[in-house]
């Protein structure tokens, strides 16, 4: 048995910030119906591809777990059959540009009005306000949640991450979302909307930014290199490069190799200094009153990881890592995505996983990366387009074989889903 075993979900989401939410719920069990416009799909099919003709890894590593269906819902008939699915299902989730749900005909007030007990979840560029008709993208959130204007050096311009926060940082909210809302309908027996807009998914992650900009009021940061190198502040909290975000001074230094990911992150924990220092050959600064206090090193943080970056540099990344954590020093090496893709632990929790695809051939993807003991996420390969278009027609929607031709005659779900069936 799964967690949400018996909750099915109309999936109406497309490129990422959706389609991760559902596939988590995929993952914890639901039965996640995705509806895509026929011969066309998820945009990402056909973005980014490696490979001619076959779905992209764009597509495949968001999509694990679900069925796909195709109906065009701007047809008659084919707003019939989402009627019956918005009947059917238990939450519906959507992430398409704002009023688009609405122009279709499925306002939540027409949704509430078929079913009430559906939880109506949606992702937006921004909340309610002067931006809430924008279209959004990921790089867009992470500017205008606060992020790109906090990550970077302070020399240098503002930055976007790597990690996508902004798409899947607001999936993973909005899933929360539902599953409160579930929690919830138990009660009250009532569905819900659930919003996580964008703007506020990244802001929400970046909260210890807002919380430097108010500390700012009160003096300067003293833990960020501008108080160090003697920069200074202006009144807006500023990019502070590879500084912790934390109470203990952090950093990347350099190992050996001068590769682009030959660096390990350090921590300097007063605990620590001593057996820096030792490891270092510099004892003599343990107790020196210019250097053993974490006060005495704030205004010179710098200089500190020089030292340590000076014995970091004889060692490669991983015997760092491994002398440091002996002596209860946190640290943690730059690991590449190649390194990532081939560390064993990773594969043995199922956080990475191979993956079997009918057209794609084998490919990696990220598993669920929350574990629950009682249910376990098995990773099944994502769904062709229209490919159960036919079984959930019939066995979720339980039209008969007629109503099935009458719908296909229409053109509501265009010819993709019978030649899948029919392979
Ligand atoms: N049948 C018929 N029409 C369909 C359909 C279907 N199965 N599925 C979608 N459509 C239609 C929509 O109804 C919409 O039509 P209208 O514009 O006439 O109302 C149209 O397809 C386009 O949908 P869209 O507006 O969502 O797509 P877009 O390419 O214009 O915008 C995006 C994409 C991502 C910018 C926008 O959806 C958005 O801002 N979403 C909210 C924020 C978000 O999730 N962003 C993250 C994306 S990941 O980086």
């Amino acid at each position: 048995m799964k967690a949400l075993d018996g909750i099915r979900i109309l999936d109406f989401t497309h490129v990422q910030s959706g389609p991760t939410c559902t596939q988590l719920l995929a993952w914890f069990g639901a039965d996640v119906i995705k509806v895509e416009r026929p011969g066309v799909g998820d945009i990402t099919r056909g973005q980014l591809r490696d490979l001619p003709d076959v779905d992209s890894l764009y597509f495949t590593m968001l999509n694990a777990n679900k069925k796909s269906i195709t109906l065009d819902t701007k047809n008659e008939d084919g707003k019939r059959v989402l009627e019956r699915l918005v009947k059917s299902c238990d939450v519906l989730v959507e992430n398409f540009a704002p009023g688009a749900l609405d122009r279709m005909g499925f306002s939540w007030e027409r949704i509430q009005e078929i079913n009430p007990r559906m939880i109506y979840a949606s992702v937006k560029g921004f909340g309610p306000g002067p931006y809430e008709d924008c279209k959004v993208y990921e790089n867009v959130a992470q500017c205008t949640g606060g992020s790109a204007s906090t990550t970077g050096f302070e020399d240098g311009p503002p930055l976007v991450t790597g990690s996508q926060i902004g798409d899947s940082g607001t999936g993973l909210h909005l899933a929360l979302g539902i599953v409160t809302a579930l929690f919830q309908r138990v009660t009250t027996g009532r569905g819900q909307r659930v919003l996580a807009a964008m703007q506020d998914g990244v802001l929400n992650l970046a909260r210890v930014k807002l919380r430097d900009q108010q500390r700012l009021q009160h003096g300067p940061l003293k833990e960020y290199p501008q108080y160090g190198s003697g920069s200074g502040f202006t009144d807006e909290c500023p990019r502070a490069g590879n500084a912790s975000g934390g109470g203990q001074p952090g950093w990347a230094v350099k190992t050996k190799g001068g590769g682009p990911n030959d660096y390990i992150y350090v921590i300097i924990q007063p605990p620590g200094w001593a057996e820096y220092m030792k490891l270092c050959g510099r004892d003599e600064l343990i107790d020196d009153p210019e250097w053993a206090t974490p006060e005495a090193r704030l205004h010179k943080l710098d200089k500190c990881f020089a030292i340590i970056e000076e014995w970091t540099m004889t060692k490669d990344k991983f015997e760092v890592m491994e002398i440091l954590n002996k002596v209860n020093i946190p640290c943690g090496p730059i690991l590449s995505m190649k390194e990532l893709a081939a560390e064993p632990s990773l594969r043995a929790t199922g956080t990475i996983v191979e993956v079997d695809h009918p057209t794609r051939g084998k490919y990696l993807t990220v598993g669920n990366p929350i574990k629950l003991s009682d249910s376990p996420a098995e990773v099944e390969r994502s769904p062709l387009l229209g490919e159960h278009t036919l079984e959930v027609l019939s066995e979720v929607l339980g039209y008969s074989e007629e109503e099935i031709d009458a719908i296909r005659q229409s053109g509501a779900v265009g010819k993709i889903a019978s030649s899948v069936a029919a392979e």
